[in-house]
């Protein structure tokens, strides 16, 4: 069995699931491969509209490979590292299903989703500190600008964990749902599916591209991606359908 499996449980959704039980998910080589090349592949394919990333009913993922990382030539490894994903670059909307320990890469991997439903018994945590190691997918980066800089602080500078409760409160997660979350990950990828695809893109796109640019710039580009709908067909469906009084049907143009 792969380490990683994509399957498509309802039409338009993609489920990316780690399935590395031996090392509680932990990111190798292998693992990263794959997540790389589904989601380059799904971020492309017009089928697809949304997509889940989950891994076992205890573990999300348990981090960056730590026996990988212990064998790793110093400086060639420094100098040719690239902790760009295609997750972060995924063009359509993705859901991280948070069951049990998302810890270091793994959540760090949750960070770079769009949306974060966890169990109620789900861990988070960014114990890199406790390796002797800094965070390096994002952890010291995007923490702070999800959680804010103390609740950050607390959790890189003591790599404590968390619980999916404390996690909701600073929001670090979206929704927590009792027992697998995994249904109610895709149930929201599903009620995303049925929207207009082109503009779930924009929204999306207008969030990541603005989110780190001066506001006068940010809002060009949400004006240009407002402007851009009304070039659609969806936008005539969506707004005809609304006057109608009848529930509209969108086709992805
Ligand atoms: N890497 C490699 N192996 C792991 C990892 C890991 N992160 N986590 C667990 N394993 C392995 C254990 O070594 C053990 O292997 P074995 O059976 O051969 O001895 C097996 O999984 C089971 O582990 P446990 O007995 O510890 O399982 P528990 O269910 O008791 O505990 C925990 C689960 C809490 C998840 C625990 O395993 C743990 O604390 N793991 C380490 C968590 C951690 O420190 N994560 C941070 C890693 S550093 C990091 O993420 C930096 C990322 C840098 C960028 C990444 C880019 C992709």
């Amino acid at each position: 069995m792969a380490v990683v499996e994509l399957t498509r449980p309802s039409p338009h959704v993609a489920l990316v699931r780690v399935n590395r039980p031996d090392a509680r998910n932990a990111l190798n080589k292998d693992v990263r491969t794959l997540i790389n090349g589904y989601f380059s592949e799904l971020s492309e394919d017009t089928e697809t509209r949304a997509i889940v990333l989950a891994g076992s009913d205890k573990y999300f993922i348990a981090g960056g490979d730590i026996r990988e990382m212990n064998s790793r030539p110093t400086v060639t490894h420094a100098i040719l590292a690239d902790r760009t994903t295609n997750l972060m670059t995924c063009k359509k909307p993705v859901i991280a299903a948070v069951n049990g320990y998302a810890l270091g890469g793994g959540c760090e991997y949750a960070m770079q989703c769009d949306i974060v439903i966890a169990s109620e018994g789900a861990t988070f945590g960014q114990p890199e500190v406790k390796l002797g190691l800094v965070p390096g997918a994002g952890g010291t980066q995007r923490l702070p600008r999800v959680v804010g800089k103390h609740n950050a602080m607390y959790m890189l500078l003591t790599g404590r964990f968390i619980t999916a409760a404390d996690a909701l409160r600073i929001g670090l997660v979206s929704e927590t749902v009792p027992g697998n979350c995994d249904a109610r990950a895709l149930e929201i990828a599903e009620e995303i599916a049925a929207l207009p695809p082109l503009t779930v893109m924009q929204i999306k796109d207008a969030v990541l591209s603005g989110a780190d640019i001066p506001l006068s710039s940010a809002l060009q580009i949400e004006r240009k991606a407002h402007e851009l709908m009304y070039g659609t067909q969806d936008m005539r469906e969506g707004t005809n359908a609304f006057s109608e009084k009848r529930k509209p049907e969108f086709k992805g143009q």
